[in-house]
């Protein structure tokens, strides 16, 4: 039975009228807004502010093209309005049907491209309000839905994709979905609006529980979470859902091939806003260790804390890394295990040695095979070069095993059988797909975030600019001897983060119209933040800045060294310890120009 908590609540932190978002989320009648008679509002392609806040819940973004917001504006016609939708597929794992499904949805209903995120999900861009409804159907047919996969819940729960191709990979998958299923909203608003209340066939995903009474919403109450909420499982050695990023974690132990229990990680986050110092990006800690068991019950306890005590004042320190920054970890923990009613174990010793995937060919403990390829910044799409979306389509349509969507953006085609590969081998071929895990080690290891034209926040360019810049280092990688040698490299549009730039070995992140912050010296396998090295650099100048670091590190490495030690060991930056020590140095940056 858990105990009354000792500590009293901060002053501030809970008890105040409702504002902002929050006032949104009270009055939201556990979600429902006024999101349905927006729908059919004809006048305009938008819905209403309050609307659009709640509409990320459901797993709906409203955007307008950047592109043509100016000439728009101009000619007094309304932004280009259209909406992003964001379907959880927890694990990232799912069927060839699922996947064929994604695939028409997004040439029928979108604007042609898939779009594969950071966090194991699919996206779609550009679908206007009229195909809303029948979108998020036809994704409930194919029994994936986008219910939390935004919004101030827990979201779509990652978990490594591949541990090794071993057994493990079937326990902790079970695991990422159970949490997830478990941390689902329960209000029944999202049923009402996209599927007519549940009347859309039998071979319907989303159903409520019978034993919750209407609009009941047992752990997150009528005003959900203060902020987002991000939960991963991690199976080491490999940290490719980059668990320190994340707010609640659980890294798998591995003991005679079975999972033992899992190590639990809170406090992780990315974004942070430029100048303000109080926000800044954090590496989650280890806070103990649980049995197989126990996993659900402590992510639902984890939650509750944070929804108590998490910052409802100000959204810009709302997140759970603020929240453990504030109270530390070890009021955190004891939280947690007073309303848990058991102590959590000590953490067991565990290692990560990377952060990347492991691409190309594998077999499985079951002898089949995967075929693990490179999306670059997870975009789908054909064209005259490569045609990814049809090629994955006519995989598809023959593949009898499953695709396993990666915290890297990108996918494995996985449980391919020994007789299959053949022809799997040959349509990837066939399809300008084989070359994609043919990359340098520079591009395997890059990442960036959507950014323009249909993110709203973004600074500076990102998916559409890494792929060139990623040529220029690499050609002066070439020049000064590296080669193809893996460094991870990460841009994003803006500070928010999500391609998770601080903790990769080179970090870019838009400060303006083609400028960009370089942080560099963050851990080959994730578990290190990065400094600035350099502020606002212009884009044509990137590979110019970088190209004397490269250069020293191709001469004075030592065995073996990592980009991301090379440039602290040799002191072209100091190390960030801890998320506080972030913004430090800053003189350093402004001696650099
Ligand atoms: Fe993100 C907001 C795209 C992963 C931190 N993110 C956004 C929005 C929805 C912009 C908005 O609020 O209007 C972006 C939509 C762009 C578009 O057109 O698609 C967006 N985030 C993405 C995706 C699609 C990037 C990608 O290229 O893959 C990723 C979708 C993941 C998913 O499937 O759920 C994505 N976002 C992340 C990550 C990485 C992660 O979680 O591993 C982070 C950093 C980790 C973290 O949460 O701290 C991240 N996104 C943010 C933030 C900053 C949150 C903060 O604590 O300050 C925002 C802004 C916000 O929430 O106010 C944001
Ligand atoms: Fe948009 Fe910024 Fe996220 Fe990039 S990092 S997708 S620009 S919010």
């Amino acid at each position: 039975m858990a105990k009354k908590l000792s500590t009293p609540v901060a002053e501030g932190v809970t008890r105040q009228k409702p504002k902002g978002n929050e006032a949104i989320k009270t009055r939201s009648n556990f979600l429902r807004g006024t999101i349905l008679e927006g729908l059919s509002d004809l006048t305009t392609g938008a819905l209403c502010a309050d609307d659009t806040q709640l509409t990320k819940f459901h797993g709906i973004y409203q955007q307008d093209d950047r592109d043509v917001r100016k000439e728009r504006r101009k000619k007094k016609l309304e932004p280009a309005y259209s909406f992003m939708i964001r379907v959880r597929v927890a694990g990232g794992v799912c069927t060839p049907e699922q996947w064929l499904d994604m695939d028409r949805l997004a040439t029928t209903h979108a604007n042609g491209t898939l779009k594969l995120t950071t966090r194991q999900a699919f996206q779609f861009h550009g679908v206007i309000k009229s195909n809303l409804k029948p979108t998020i159907q036809e994704i409930n047919t194919t029994l994936l839905d986008t219910v939390a996969a935004c919004g101030d819940v827990n979201r779509n729960v990652m978990c490594n994709p591949n541990p090794d191709l071993s057994e493990v990979h079937e326990d902790v998958l079970k695991v990422a979905q159970e949490i997830s299923d478990h941390l689902t909203p329960a209000t029944r608003a999202y049923h009402e609006i996209w599927l007519d209340d549940g009347q859309g066939g039998d071979k319907q995903k989303v159903t409520a529980d019978p034993e919750i009474l209407e609009d009941d919403e047992p752990i997150y109450g009528r005003t959900y979470l203060p902020r987002k909420f991000k939960t991963v499982i991690a199976v080491p050695p490999s940290n490719d859902v980059d668990i320190y990023a994340h707010c609640l974690g659980f890294i798998a132990i591995v003991e005679a091939d079975k999972v033992v229990g899992y190590n639990i990680t809170v406090g992780g986050g990315m974004g942070m806003t430029h100048g303000a110092l109080d926000t800044f990006p954090r590496l989650a800690e280890v806070m103990g260790f649980c049995t197989p068991e126990q996993v659900v019950e402590v992510a639902e306890q984890v939650v509750r804390v944070q929804k108590e005590y998490g910052n409802r004042k100000e959204r810009k320190n709302a997140r759970l890394k603020y929240t453990i920054e504030n109270f530390g970890l070890r009021w955190f923990r004891n939280a947690v295990e007073q309303r848990l009613g058991y102590k959590l174990g000590k953490p067991r010793e565990f290692e990560f040695t990377h952060n990347g995937d492991r691409y190309g060919w594998t077999e499985d403990h079951q002898g089949n095979f995967q075929c693990t390829l490179f999306i670059q910044n997870g975009r789908l799409y054909d064209d005259e070069k490569v045609q990814l979306l049809t090629g994955l389509r006519e995989i598809a349509r023959i593949h009898d095993g499953d695709f396993r969507l990666t915290a890297n953006q990108n996918v494995a085609i996985a449980g391919i059988s020994k007789a299959r590969r053949p022809e799997i081998e040959s349509l990837l071929s066939q399809y300008g797909l084989a070359d994609c895990y043919k990359a340098s080690g520079l591009r395997l290891n890059s990442m960036a975030c959507v950014s323009l034209p249909t993110c709203g926040l973004a600074l500076a360019e990102s998916e559409r600019y890494l792929p060139d810049l990623v040529g220029e280092i690499e050609d002066v990688m070439a020049e000064v001897g590296l080669g193809r040698d893996e460094i991870t490299i990460r841009m994003t549009g803006c500070p928010n983060g999500c391609a998770r730039p601080y903790i990769a070995e080179i970090g870019l992140v838009g400060r303006g119209p083609r400028k960009y912050n370089l942080y560099l010296g963050g851990g080959f396998a994730g578990d290190r933040l990065s400094k600035l090295y350099k502020d606002s650099v212009k884009d044509e100048e990137i590979a110019g800045v970088v190209r004397p670091l490269l250069k020293d590190y191709a001469g004075q490495r030592t065995e073996g060294e990592s980009f991301g030690n090379f440039v602290i060991r040799t002191g072209w930056v100091a190390e960030t310890k801890h998320g506080r020590e972030f913004h430090e140095d800053l003189k350093d940056v402004e001696k650099r120009g």
